[in-house]
């Protein structure tokens, strides 16, 4: 096994794989920009490089400082986190191409899931339920022929996007083609790649998404997640499971979440994103080829420490969690976030006062501490705040309990949005879909 590992990130995600390094008796390498000389996961790893000034582009993103940091500290692998590089298959390509581990799937995995139209190909060959939708569209006689297969309202969406940048939804005919050219120039504008595909529009899904692993040979699924409270595409509050699954649909769902992931061969951790319809019908729409913000209430229901088997798979262990784990209570994660309540924009700083919140049932994942300055170049999340219970009303009552101790002060935070969600009566019954903060 792999000896020293890189940590290509920062804040409370680089944390997190800096203590899943100790745990398995590993060093660890924290990289840093000048802006976080005074960082948490500085501190707390064996070595650190400086990898850059502020803006990530120059730093969190800059490849060949990342591997001369690597090389220069003798590390042999690399943590991507969530984020910056960690989808980028040049990167990981380079990685390896230098002799180090790369703790993440094969480059041409992460080739086929980026690409939203040959994820949606593997997918459906494997198996699995995709929306009804249509291949790249070349021509405008393609768009009108697929609108008149599937139907309107359809959603355009660019291949090369993702996490829900670059879609357009058609709810006429007359609208289809010049909202099909503006599609394309903003996903060429966007992601550089202007090709751009269809899909039937699902009005008020709920947003579930199924936690994978696999060893190349076979794969479990640790359950689902419900991530239906966001706002732009920005998660506020996961919890797993999902109240909207019975068991058979858990068990269907569960059931092609494993047979794909072993289908494609995957050898790391993963996401399987479905949408659910109010049939309550279920369609993949996206692959994250990465360890994602929300695993902690899967760790918490499943107690099995994600990052730790995402390196044992890194490094050609073979899968060792029983086929079949069932959860054990319920958790439910919030996102606290340094960012303005009324503009949501973000609010960097310096945190004057800090308390952070325990006792039984509650894990806070966080990189800030008193007087800690949040700087202003990078994402707003300031802390993870993960409540477990024997159901989901004890759950919720320990979450709140623990919003109740947490005192950040200095700069403004999402707490207030957070207590007005958990005091809702739609949330607290389970009546939600991803469009339920724009109601409130
Ligand atoms: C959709 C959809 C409705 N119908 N696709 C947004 C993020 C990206 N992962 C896919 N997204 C959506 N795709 C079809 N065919 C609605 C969304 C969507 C959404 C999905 C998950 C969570 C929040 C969302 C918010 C708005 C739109």
């Amino acid at each position: 096994m792999f000896k020293k590992v890189l940590i290509a990130n920062r804040g409370e995600i680089a944390l997190r794989v800096i203590r899943a390094c100790r745990d398995l008796g590993l060093r660890s390498v924290a990289v840093h920009s000048t802006a976080d000389a005074d960082a948490l996961h500085v501190r707390f790893a064996d070595e650190k490089v400086c990898i850059g000034p502020p803006p990530s582009r120059q730093s969190y993103l800059n490849i060949p400082a990342l591997i001369s940091a690597a090389e220069v500290t003798g590390a042999d692998a690399i943590h991507p986190g969530y984020g910056f590089l960690a989808e980028n298959a040049e990167f990981a390509e380079v990685v390896q191409k230098c002799g180090l581990t790369w703790i993440g799937p094969q480059p041409h995995v992460m080739r086929t899931m980026g690409d939203k139209v040959s994820a949606r190909q593997a997918m459906e060959a494997a198996g699995v339920p995709v929306v009804p939708g249509t291949p790249i569209i070349e021509t405008d006689r393609q768009a009108e022929e697929a609108i008149e297969r599937i139907g309107l309202p359809v959603i355009i969406k660019a291949t090369g996007g993702g996490g829900g940048r670059g879609m357009k939804i058609v709810d006429e005919p007359r609208r289809l083609l010049t909202q099909l050219a503006a599609a394309r120039s903003e996903a060429q504008a966007g992601f550089n790649n202007p090709a751009v595909y269809l899909e039937r529009y699902i009005g008020r899904p709920r947003h579930i998404e199924v936690q994978v692993l696999g060893d190349g040979q076979s794969a479990i699924a640790l359950g689902e997640r419900e991530c239906s409270i966001q706002r732009r595409h920005q998660k506020l509050i996961e919890e797993a499971p999902s109240v909207a699954l019975d068991d058979a649909r858990r068990v269907e769902l569960l059931r092609a979440a494993r047979k794909a992931t072993a289908a494609i061969g995957y050898r790391t951790v993963g996401t399987l994103e479905f949408l659910l319809d109010e049939n309550k019908q279920f369609f993949f729409i996206e692959m994250n080829t990465r360890i994602q913000v929300e695993h902690t209430v899967t760790e918490a229901v499943f107690g099995v420490d994600l990052v730790r088997e995402q390196m044992r798979l890194a490094a050609g262990d073979p899968l060792h969690l029983p086929a079949e784990m069932r959860p054990r209570g319920h958790a439910i994660e919030l996102r606290i976030n340094a960012e303005d309540p009324v503009t949501f924009a973000p609010s960097p700083g310096t945190i004057t006062a800090l308390n952070l919140p325990g006792g039984i049932g509650i894990r806070v994942d966080t990189h800030i501490y008193a007087h800690y300055r949040v700087p202003p170049f990078y994402d707003s999340l300031l802390a993870k705040l993960i409540a477990h219970g024997d159901n989901r009303n004890v759950a919720l009552a320990r979450v709140r309990r623990a919003l109740d101790e947490v005192v950040v002060e200095g700069i403004k935070t999402n707490c207030d949005l957070h207590r007005r969600v958990l005091s809702h009566p739609d949330f607290i019954g389970g009546r939600f879909d991803t469009h339920f903060l724009e109601r409130l």
